[in-house]
């Protein structure tokens, strides 16, 4: 194929940013349409791509002759209909998380997907593209540390924007780490518990932050997170894991570190996860091109990933109503 054309759908602070990525960075592939449902924000992202248009309607876009494949950075309540246009057409999708915004119409992509018997779906869960995941994933696989019991983990924000519930805290935030130890240790979560301290006495009026969750995969390993995203501090993504003859953690920022006089030390925390995880995004999206191109469509997290973190952060969201721990009801595969 030659170069890819990619409608990107949505483009607000993602989308852009993936204009911005696949106009400089990526080879293969140019931006061929933009849609965003302010018309003015589209007009203004693409005057700084040559040779793109705005499309007024998503779906038209996704239709469009012009347009080989998706790139889906809408508001998640939009996903479902706009992923059933890409099944439709046969068009590859890299769809920003969530898959859509509840367990059974996620399930739903999945079945329709596998009836096409043509994997057409990425979700765009970024972590996995990451070299330090990537490093601490090899490390596992390679048997370095043993088995892997235990993980723990740290996932900060300085801040969220307004409108950021308590659910979200599961759904937007902690659904990295669902989608993290899917990842690291290939096994599915089997229940959830979501413990909630004392609030952050900063944080907007009613939200719960932060909050511990606590993981327990289907063969018993721990995993436990604190998610805290109104710290005012700075973005804090930590994983260790622990196994039977090792340990290893990443996200320490420590090539941040410096020296200075008198006696100090220290260094920068990273404000925000565009700049912690643009590395992971720019090899996210340059794999998927390569594979939308080799006619693979899909090289990362797919469909039943998506769904699958659907299932847990639902039952994430019951157990931060009660405290309980709350079984992941899960669907029998049906990707292959
Ligand atoms: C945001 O939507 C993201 O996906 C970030 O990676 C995450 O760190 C943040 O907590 C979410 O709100």
């Amino acid at each position: 194929m030659s170069e890819l054309r990619i409608a990107v759908l949505g483009v607000g602070v993602m989308g852009a940013d993936h204009v911005a990525r696949i106009t400089s960075q990526i080879s293969g592939a140019r931006v061929a349409v933009v849609n965003d449902y302010l018309a003015e924000k589209a007009e203004q992202v693409v005057a700084s791509v040559p040779g793109a248009r705005v499309a007024g309607d998503p779906l038209d876009a996704i239709a469009a002759d012009d347009v080989d494949a998706v790139l889906l950075a809408t508001p998640g309540p939009t996903h479902e209909k706009q992923l059933l246009a890409c099944l439709e057409h046969r068009k590859p999708v890299l769809c920003e998380k969530p898959l859509t915004t509840d367990v059974d119409t996620s399930l739903e992509m999945v079945r329709r997907e596998a009836e096409l018997e043509t994997p057409l779906i990425q979700v765009g869960f970024m972590r996995r593209f990451d070299p330090e995941y990537q490093q601490l994933k090899a490390l596992i696989d390679g048997g370095e540390l043993g088995r892997p019991l235990v993980m723990h983990c740290v996932h900060r924000n300085p801040a969220v924007p307004p409108g950021f519930d308590s659910s979200m805290v599961v759904k937007d935030s902690l659904v990295h780490e669902v989608d993290v130890t899917r990842f690291l240790l290939g096994e599915e979560i089997a229940s959830v518990q979501i413990i909630r301290p004392t609030p952050n006495s900063a944080a907007p009026a009613g939200l719960l932050d932060p909050q511990i969750a606590i993981f327990r995969t289907q063969s018993g390993r721990h995993v436990d997170v604190e998610v805290f995203v109104t710290t005012g501090v700075g973005y804090e993504v930590r994983t260790e894991v622990v196994g039977e003859r090792g340990s290893a953690t990443i996200g320490l920022d420590v090539g941040l570190i410096h020296k200075s006089s008198p006696g100090r030390w220290g260094g920068q925390i990273t404000p925000g996860f565009r700049e912690r995880f643009g590395l992971a995004y720019d090899i996210e999206v340059q794999r998927w091109v390569d594979a939308v191109r080799s006619g693979v469509n899909v090289n990362g997290p797919t469909a039943w990933d998506g769904y699958a973190a659907a299932a847990v952060c639902a039952a994430g969201v019951r157990s931060l109503e009660t405290g309980e721990t709350v079984a992941v009801e899960l669907a029998d595969r049906m990707d292959g």
